[in-house]
């Protein structure tokens, strides 16, 4: 039995309020932020799968805050499932208790842990394989928007303040740059100034969202591909996981972000930049997708940005990287050095290939409308 299960066994292990002994953990997913591992749970011959999540609290500074979120969405899009008859266990995240009551554990360390029900014969890939998948993911993350479109945004707790404020990120990074806490600014000029010179594309969409021209919704905020969970079966789409971020948002940031990850046509570290560009097919795909779920509930200020919003939020990524490198790499997990500076050339090299498409972009998104 590996070390870990022996000792999570005598702490957070042994406080879930699930049937069995814990018979394996596997450290499970891609995810840059908490610590996941695959917990399977033996009763007699039965076998039940959990997903055991230890969270960044680097990153989720309020972990009760971010609890309660959670369980608040997943208890209200269960009742819908429910209502359209379809299998919540499968469709929607489950968040297993502890024997307090609680969905959050405290150890001793002071880590925070929670857990999930597994969403069994499931599975998430980084990069759409093919347009199906990635009309699925569209309509997987159109699906959810349409879901929550009437859940009242003013419920939910901020979990990370300002998290896509494009101005604010703007000028973290500005600030990152002139602090050069590690002394690493000198040799990433080029990247600095490929960001400064877009300066102007950080703030129209925050500008309309404070004078009201696009709406604040709720929405998940971190819509990355590797997010849904797709049948391994079937190949459709499931659910989507990762709430962490869920909270006030701009349905703009959610269409933005998933082509940002799942359109391009390599990994997000790739170093050979000749392998990156933006797929245009993958793009339509989505739009698709997404349309199907969200033509009737968007304003037409928002579908307006749709296309932009694909490069606002690769752009918002790439200084993340670039803060990220140049602070440290304290906030994404990194496996090797520079990999914060490679994610940030990849999002440079996607950000001018999708300036390149922008009209056709704009094409297609007026198609589906
Ligand atoms: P992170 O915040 O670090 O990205 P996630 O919550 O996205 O962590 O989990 C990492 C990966 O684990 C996901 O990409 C997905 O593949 C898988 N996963 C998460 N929750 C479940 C679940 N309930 N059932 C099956 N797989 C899951
Ligand atoms: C993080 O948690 P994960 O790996 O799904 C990050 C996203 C970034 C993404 C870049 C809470 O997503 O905002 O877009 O990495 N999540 C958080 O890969 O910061
Ligand atoms: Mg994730």
């Amino acid at each position: 039995m590996n070390e870990l299960l022996s000792e999570l066994k005598n702490s957070v292990i042994s406080q879930l309020d699930v049937a069995g002994e814990a018979s394996e953990l596997i450290p499970y997913g891609n995810g840059h932020i908490n610590s996941t591992w695959l917990l399977t749970m033996q009763e007699g011959e039965n076998l039940q799968r959990y997903i055991l999540q230890k969270i960044n609290t680097h990153v989720f500074q309020r972990p009760d805050r971010l609890m309660e979120n959670i369980c608040s969405v997943c208890d209200y899009l269960r009742k819908m499932v429910l209502k359209e008859h379809g299998n919540p266990d499968l469709e929607c995240m489950t968040p297993i208790l502890f024997r307090d009551g609680s969905a959050l554990y405290r150890d001793d360390a002071g880590e925070y842990w929670r857990c999930y029900l597994f969403i069994e014969n499931s599975c998430s890939y980084d990069l759409a394989k093919t347009p199906q998948m990635m009309e699925g993911a569209g309509e997987a993350f159109g699906l959810l928007q349409k879901r929550l479109d009437r859940f009242a945004a003013e419920q939910l707790w901020e979990t990370i303040p300002k998290f896509h404020n494009t101005p604010n990120r703007y000028e973290l990074f500005l600030r990152a740059v002139e602090e050069d806490v590690c002394g690493r600014a000198d040799s990433v000029r080029e990247e600095i100034s490929f960001w400064t010179s877009r300066r102007e594309d950080f703030f129209p969409v925050y500008r309309m969202l404070q004078e009201a021209e696009i709406p604040l919704r709720v929405t998940h905020n971190d819509t990355k591909f590797n997010n849904v969970l797709f049948d391994r079966t079937t190949g459709r789409p499931l659910c989507v996981v990762d709430l962490d971020t869920v909270m006030p948002g701009v349905a703009l940031y959610d269409f933005g972000d998933s082509l940002r990850s799942g359109a391009s046509t390599a990994a997000e570290d790739e170093t050979d930049l000749s392998k990156v560009s933006f797929n245009l097919e993958m793009f339509e795909a989505f739009t698709r997708g997404f349309l199907s779920q969200t033509r009737d509930i968007l304003e037409e200020s928002e579908k307006e940005w749709l296309a932009f919003s694909a490069k606002l939020m690769t752009m918002e990524c790439g200084i993340r990287f670039l803060t990220d490198y140049l602070q440290g790499d304290t906030y994404f997990r990194i496996h090797r050095p520079n990999h914060n500076l490679d994610r940030c050339r990849t999002q440079m090299r996607l950000t001018a290939d999708m300036e390149a498409k922008m009209e056709r972009m704009k094409e297609i998104v007026a198609w589906y409308c």
